[in-house]
């Protein structure tokens, strides 16, 4: 039977890329953002492969969560697969320096977001006692860098919350994984920086990952065996040694 996947953040980046590969494979798809021009722009380019349905709300609103999965038409209601990726790193500040409108949006989005999709989700896996949930953390989550502090903070919530799912929701069968890239391609760095124009050398002088690279990955961890569960990985592009040693041609 074909399996149902919701990803959030799937307007942009790694989530994006993880609809197409899923789609590729055969798995229906939820795909939820705030931008329902592209979500639209990205059902039409996948309906030919597989289901997709969209789900427009912000991770921030938890009554907006709540109501859009409880939405879902009862052919999408059996969710297999929760790919927790909607997140971003809003500024680079000294901690003395950093905004706290950037800091509430990294802690309500990162974290608090993630959490009110998994509880909107994660009881009815329970309830069938199977399931996959994979949170999209980040090499911030390992290791923090200068002028990261809160970005890493929420990533490193975010492998926490990895780990203490992964042991609650053992005794149903549900398998939890962390998938944690370095630098990725994306629109995630005129994010951090509010599109200002230093955000395009974000990934000038090396190869990045892509996202498609980091999809692949998940798909991998998705298509394991039953007995399987690929609980975390952590994988960087080959100029990246470390959060703060990136070799790069000038
Ligand atoms: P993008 O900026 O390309 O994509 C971010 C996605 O998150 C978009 O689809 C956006 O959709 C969604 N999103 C952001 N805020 C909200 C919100 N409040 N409510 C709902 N959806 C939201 O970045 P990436 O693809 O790079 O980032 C995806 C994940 O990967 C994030 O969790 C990020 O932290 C993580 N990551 C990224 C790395 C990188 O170097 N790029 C490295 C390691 C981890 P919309 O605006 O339509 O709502
Ligand atoms: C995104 C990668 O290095 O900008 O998580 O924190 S980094």
């Amino acid at each position: 039977m074909k399996k149902t996947a919701l990803i959030t953040g799937a307007t942009s980046g790694i989530g994006r890329a993880t609809a197409y590969e899923f789609a590729k494979n055969g798995i229906r798809l939820i795909i939820c953002g705030r931008r329902q021009e592209r979500l639209e722009t990205i059902q039409k380019a996948l309906e030919n492969h597989t289901e997709v349905h969209l789900l427009n709300f912000d991770v921030r609103d938890k009554k907006a969560v709540f109501s859009a999965i409880e939405s879902l038409p009862e052919n999408f209601k059996h969710i297999d697969i929760l790919i927790n990726n909607a997140g971003n790193a809003h500024g680079l500040d000294l901690i003395h320096e950093g905004s706290l409108d950037d800091w509430d949006a990294m802690i309500d989005i990162n974290v608090k977001g993630l959490l009110y999709v998994s509880k909107a989700v994660i009881p009815q896996m329970t309830e069938r006692s199977s399931g996959h949930v994979i949170n999209i953390g980040s090499s911030a989550g390992r290791e923090v860098y200068p002028k990261g502090n809160v970005y890493c903070a929420s990533k490193h919530a975010v492998v926490a919350l990895t780990d203490a799912m992964r042991m609650d929701l053992n005794p149903f069968g549900i398998k939890v994984a962390a998938i944690n890239p370095g630098l990725v391609e994306t629109e995630f760095s005129q994010v951090r920086y509010k599109g200002e124009t230093h955000a395009d050398n974000a990934y000038k002088g090396y190869k990045a990952l892509q996202p498609e690279d980091v999809a692949e990955v998940i798909y991998f961890a998705v298509s394991r065996p039953k007995h399987v569960n690929i609980a975390d990985v952590l994988m960087f592009c080959t100029a990246q040694a470390s959060n703060t040693i990136i070799k790069k041609e000038i």
